[in-house]
């Protein structure tokens, strides 16, 4: 027998996998063709689903912690646990706080803070982890953020890998990106690492980290130098861009670009001619916003391909990513709005901060879909933070850092065990669905809540059965695109992807492309796209902490008991002395962990780490600091900085 279900990991691309099932058992996942986005071929990442369903370390029971020993319960007393320590708060709803990630994207899982806003609301948070600060730019620039097929990268004379390496976080834009080199397409990576994707480009571009709205400036003043900007869109579909042009003739030169970035004048000169060269894809990634100044660089890099006119032709774009599905659902977090009434909130990034300036004002912690006491930044004041506070709630399907840290535990459910609909938070235009086809003896957390509400007489969350929810929230899709609940569940439905903006009117205020925002200004930040310099520590190394391979953030690592790399590059390991295999440690005022030194072409005073190696090896996030973007709440994970020390 064969069953489909979506891969549930946060990733760009939300394969649909296919599961042969022989005696009530999964016995082979392989990607599923129908799926026109990612065409039947799964990542490694993604086989990996068939050992976590059947670790045995996977969580089984609920565990309650007493002492320092976790001893298992029933469901039965675990949610007695839960509901004695939250009907105490049920007139003080600000004394709970909420934290959840993208460890699983199914919609079945989103209603927690639904439940919470229903008991009056709770401590949210707000900002995020991982690309809100490209996002909020966006939002500024174009009004909203949408990308093309993958396949269109085949229309690109050039495409232009700005801060993010495909090859290893989105394999499948990355095929397509091969198939368009193949072609003929030049592919270009900006980046301060020479990443799996520059291994497959025809040019590579060392920059300084952080440094990238400086070269966006140099590009648009060679380009204007030229007067080989795009009058006609400029006139056309672009709001106050002579304002801009001026400030960037009075400001900028190649010199002082080149200084910045370390791409030397003659680099800047050859970007100009890539981005003159229409038409010209650039696909920016994360890593390049996880800075203090990241909305402002991602803003620069709009304005790049605005002027250059690569902006709604075939095969151009200043791409960062696609809203999708996610667009036309959360009707029933809408509707729960109006039963909330506490409006208390912590920043992601600052979470270790919050919980040691606020413990008395909290007592229950509710953890789902998350990892924070590996990938939050700081983790050792998180985990400091943790102690204090009376009663944590976690849910997971495996004992991570997090988990141990927690007074109960929940075991999940998987994606094969439970019934649920599923899109990607990143990109993938498409709906994936799992019927649930395995048994399991848990209570997933949409039934979880349930009981929960019934327990603390909470009227009026709602007691719908699955399908109800799920055909409620695609009210307004089933609608807009006329298909019915049975397509929705084909694992075949997904939105058409255009060229983005191909009829140039924008979602801005003005309807066009704004180099001047309003709504940038009323927000506190500089209303005309500006470079912003970025946070600099000096004679210490900054410590880039990307994202690895063969794992999504730390879902592979439970196993993992090997030291990680530092990587550098040749000069910086020659100045501080170092040799290769060496063992080291990296330290600043807020931790330490031990590692292996390999060289690396990569920017010089850099140190990079893979993160998400749990503490049983190195966890990174015990020195990342816990910065915010100025745009989006961002965690600006990659302004932190170290010193190397000798064992
Ligand atoms: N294999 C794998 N795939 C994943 C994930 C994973 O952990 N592993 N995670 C998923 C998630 S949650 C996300 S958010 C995405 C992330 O996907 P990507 O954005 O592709 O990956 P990142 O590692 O965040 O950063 C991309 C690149 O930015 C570079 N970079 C860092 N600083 C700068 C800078 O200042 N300027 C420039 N130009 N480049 C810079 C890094 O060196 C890195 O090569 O991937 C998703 N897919
Ligand atoms: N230093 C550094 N840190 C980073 C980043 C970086 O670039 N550098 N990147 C950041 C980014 S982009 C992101 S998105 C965040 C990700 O941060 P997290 O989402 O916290 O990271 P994950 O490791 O994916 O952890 C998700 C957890 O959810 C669990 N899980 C899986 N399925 C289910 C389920 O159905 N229910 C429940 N309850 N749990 C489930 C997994 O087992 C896992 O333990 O990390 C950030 N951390
Ligand atoms: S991690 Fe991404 S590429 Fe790998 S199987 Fe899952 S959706 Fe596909
Ligand atoms: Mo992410």
């Amino acid at each position: 027998m064969k069953k489909l279900f979506p891969c549930p990991l946060d990733c760009f691309d939300l394969c649909t996998i296919e599961a042969t099932i022989k005696d009530s058992k999964v016995i082979k996942l392989e990607g599923n063709k129908e799926n026109l986005l990612t065409q039947g071929i799964i990542c490694s990442k993604g086989k990996k689903h068939l050992d976590r369903q059947y670790d045995k370390n996977r969580l089984k029971k609920p565990l309650k912690k007493i002492g320092n020993q976790f001893v298992e319960v029933s469901w039965q007393e675990a949610i007695d646990l839960i509901v004695e320590n939250l009907k105490p708060l049920k007139n003080d709803t600000k004394r709970i706080l909420y934290y959840e990630d993208y460890g699983y994207a199914g919609m079945s899982k989103t209603l927690a803070e639904v439940f919470f806003n229903h008991m009056g609301g709770c401590t949210m948070f707000e900002g995020g982890l991982c690309w809100s600060a490209g996002q909020k730019a966006q939002k500024y620039d174009f009004g909203n953020t949408i990308g093309p097929h993958f396949s269109e990268v085949l229309y690109s004379k050039n495409i232009v890998l700005w801060g993010k390496n495909p090859k290893s976080t989105s394999i499948h834009s990355s095929m397509w990106i091969q198939k368009a080199k193949k072609n003929g397409s030049n592919i270009v990576v900006i980046d301060p690492i020479f990443t799996q994707s520059a291994n497959i480009a025809d040019e590579f571009f060392c920059i300084n980290p952080g440094t990238d709205g400086a070269l966006a400036m140099g590009i648009i003043f060679e380009i204007l130098s030229q007067n080989k900007q795009d009058e006609n869109f400029l006139n056309n579909h672009t709001f106050k861009s002579n304002e801009f042009c001026e400030n960037i003739l009075k400001n900028w030169s190649l010199e002082k670009a080149s200084q910045i970035t370390s791409i030397s004048v003659s680099q800047i000169k050859r970007l100009a001619e890539i981005f003159i060269q229409k038409p010209t894809m650039t696909y920016m990634g994360y890593g390049l916003q996880r800075y203090i100044n990241g909305g402002e660089t991602v803003r620069c890099i709009d304005a790049l391909s605005a002027i250059s006119g690569n902006i709604g032709i075939k095969g151009s774009g200043a791409i960062y990513s696609q809203k999708s599905i996610g667009e036309y659902t959360g009707q029933t977090l809408k509707d729960s709005l109006k039963y909330k009434k506490v409006f208390n909130t912590y920043k992601k990034a600052k979470l270790g901060e919050f919980l040691n300036q606020n413990w008395q004002n909290i007592d229950f912690m509710y953890i789902t879909k998350a990892n924070p006491l590996v990938q939050a930044p700081d983790v050792n004041e998180i985990e400091k933070g943790f102690k204090k506070i009376k009663f944590k709630l976690g849910i997971d399907l495996f004992m991570t850092d997090t988990m141990k840290a927690c007074d109960l535990i929940l075991p999940a459910t998987t994606i094969m065990e439970e019934e649920d609909f599923l899109y990607s938070s990143m990109y993938s235009p498409y709906l994936g669905y799992s019927e649930g086809f395995l048994d399991h003896n848990l209570i997933g957390e949409f039934e979880l809540l349930k009981i929960l509400a019934k327990k603390l007489d909470i009227k009026t969350y709602p007691s719908w059965d699955k399908e109800t929810f799920f055909k409620y929230e695609f009210k307004s899709l089933m609608k807009k695109f006329d298909v019915n609940y049975e397509t929705l569940k084909s694992n075949t439905f997904y939105i058409k992807q255009e060229t983005p903006w191909k009829d140039f009117v924008f979602e801005t205020p003005s309807k066009k492309f704004e180099f001047v925002s309003q709504r940038a200004k009323e927000d506190g930040h500089s209303d005309i796209i500006d470079y912003k310099p970025c946070y600099i520590e000096d004679k210490k190394l900054r410590l880039l902490t990307t994202h690895i391979p063969n794992s999504i953030n730390s879902q592979s690592f439970k196993d993992v008991f090997d030291l990680p790399n530092f990587y550098f590059s040749n000069e910086t390991i020659k100045k501080l002395n170092l040799k290769e295999d060496e063992e080291v440690y990296i330290y600043n005022k807020k931790g330490k962990i031990k590692g292996i030194i390999k060289e690396k072409i990569m920017a010089n005073d850099v140190v990079m780490v893979y993160q998400g190696y749990w503490s049983n090896s190195g966890r990174v996030n015990e020195l990342t600091e816990s910065f915010n973007s100025n745009m989006g709440d961002q965690a600006a994970y990659y302004d932190t900085f170290c010193f190397v020390e000798k064992i």
